[in-house]
């Protein structure tokens, strides 16, 4: 859409006779209130800002689509996993965790990797990260852990102490710490970097049989990742580097894509599982769960305008078609709610009727009014249900599956805790040079740290999760392991 050469208006339509200069008595008399344009203009500005995003605020994001590659309806009837060929248009947007919206993107931090399929069955959002797991497993502990991610509430300064306080008391956090201290956790460009559902989800087919599953988009660049002292660089001299690299890439025609893959799980080997599958600070082993290839996804245009498609997106894992349904995940079910809750509060009542966020299917329900309902509000049809004028009806085969629960309702820890194991798996996969520079990197993130016992603490755990981990970790920050952990 373009307004070349095209009259000037209000936002009203009313042509404008003069842009430059406000309206006064005389040259140098006091300006008249009745200057409606120059005061339409000064107040519209000063509401061009609607909240940053309280996590993921500065991103990136681009238009594309999903082809199957491999039906998955023998797992999922969800019609966007189905028939070889089809094609679902969608839209992605990547993203840094901490950084406000004007923060640098060549950070030590996971990265947003959410996509909106926009399927025939209604948008489907799979809201994940470039990191498989998480630093905390149950929703109860994100509002504590972001602030210390956040600016310290007395110097607005970033706070080391407070981060390394909070993950040397959440042992849970290891795996993620390790990964986000490895070289992933500063990828070369989005092109490069993995992206991953991280929870466990659940698929159902047509006959009502249920699997569990985990997501994999591997990038077909293939993964590669920054030094500290690129990104250094870069962040002084180009904090948006990641965001022009994937415009400029996608606009001189260099698509950037990736392959989905899932791992399946029968719904009953999760009672049995080593440790507790929906555990999202855990992997599960591509040798128990090997990766099956599912299709493609691919970018190919960029946004026409930053703030109606990026800025304005909203994402919810809850937002699901039918064939992909919820598993008992704490974190996942936590982010069911919190997500169109924040969209409700940052963008308006009506987030989900913006272009962006429109499904391409149409939508037909009894939600009536709210600010900014820009649409007919559903016209004159009938607006309430049941009713006996032909509105919208609910069809029972689109219920979600019944599943078994059982337990004493009440605040109870995860049955396993087992934090160690993949964290130091994931330290002994590493190569020599990585390792050293995992350890350089924790180690000067550690270094600020004013009380000497957190940085015990931390150390001790990296140790339980491997010896020579934790001995480097605590010769780099001059300190004794306890003899009795030995
Ligand atoms: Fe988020 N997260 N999150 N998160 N998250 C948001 O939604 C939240 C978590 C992720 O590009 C917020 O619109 C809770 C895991 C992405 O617009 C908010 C918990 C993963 C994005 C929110 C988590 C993510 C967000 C902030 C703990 C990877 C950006 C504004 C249960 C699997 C999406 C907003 C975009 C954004 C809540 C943890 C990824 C506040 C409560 C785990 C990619 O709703």
């Amino acid at each position: 859409m373009t307004n070349k050469n095209k009259q000037l208006t209000t936002s009203h339509g009313t042509p404008v006779g003069d842009n430059q200069n406000s309206m006064t008595a005389g040259s140098r008399g006091p300006t008249l209130i009745q200057d409606f344009h120059l005061i339409e203009k000064l107040a519209h500005f000063n509401r061009e800002r609607v909240p940053e995003r309280v996590v993921h605020a500065k991103g990136a994001g681009a238009h594309g689509y999903f082809e199957v590659i491999n039906d998955m309806s023998q797992y999922t009837k969800a019609k966007v996993f189905n028939s070889v060929g089809k094609r679902t248009p969608i839209f992605i947007r990547f993203s840094t965790v901490a950084g406000e919206l004007g923060s640098a993107d060549t950070v030590r931090d996971p990265r947003g990797f959410a996509v909106k399929f926009y399927t025939e069955e209604g948008n489907y959002d799979l809201v994940g990260n470039n990191t498989p797991i998480f630093f905390i497993r149950d929703a109860i502990k994100f509002p504590d852990f972001i602030h210390t991610q956040k600016r310290d509430p007395q110097t607005h300064l970033k706070n080391p102490t407070a981060v390394w306080d909070f993950w040397s008391l959440s042992p849970e956090s290891l795996h993620q710490v390790t990964y986000l201290m490895g070289d992933r956790g500063i990828p070369a460009t989005f092109r490069h970097m993995n992206g991953y559902g991280s929870h466990t989800f659940k698929w159902v087919n047509a006959e009502g049989k249920a699997v569990w599953v985990k997501y994999h988009f591997k990038t077909e660049l293939g993964v590669k990742n920054m030094t500290n002292e690129v990104a250094a660089k870069l962040a002084g001299e180009n904090p948006d580097y990641h965001t022009e690299d994937l415009f400029n890439a996608i606009e001189k025609g260099d698509f950037p894509a990736w392959k989905l893959y899932v791992q399946i799980m029968p719904l009953e080997e999760a009672d049995t599982y080593h440790f507790d599958p929906f555990d999202v600070t855990k992997i599960w082993s591509h040798k128990d769960y090997p990766l099956i290839e599912v299709g493609r996804m691919v970018l190919n245009r960029n946004p026409e305008n930053y703030f109606a498609e990026v800025e304005q997106a909203t994402f919810s894992p809850g937002t699901m078609v039918p064939g992909v349904e919820a598993s008992p995940d704490k974190m996942l079910q936590g982010r069911i709610f919190a997500y169109s809750d924040a969209h409700r509060y940052r963008v308006g009542a009506n987030h989900a009727a913006l272009p962006i966020n429109r499904p391409k299917v149409e939508v037909n329900n009894y939600q009536r009014d709210g600010q900014l309902r820009f649409d007919s509000n559903g016209g004159g049809s009938v607006y309430y249900e049941p009713n006996s004028f032909g509105g919208p009806k609910e069809a029972h085969e689109f219920k979600q599956a019944p599943f078994q629960v059982s337990g004493v309702a009440e605040q109870v820890a995860y049955d396993q805790d087992d934090h160690y194991t993949q964290a130091g798996d994931l330290y002994r996969l590493m190569d020599e040079r990585e390792k050293a520079r995992t350890v350089e990197n924790i180690v000067n993130s550690m270094k600020p740290v004013t009380k000497k016992e957190i940085k015990l603490r931390a150390a001790l755990n990296f140790y339980k999760a491997d010896a020579d981990f934790g001995e480097r970790i605590a010769k780099g920050l001059v300190l004794a392991l306890p003899q009795e952990v030995k």
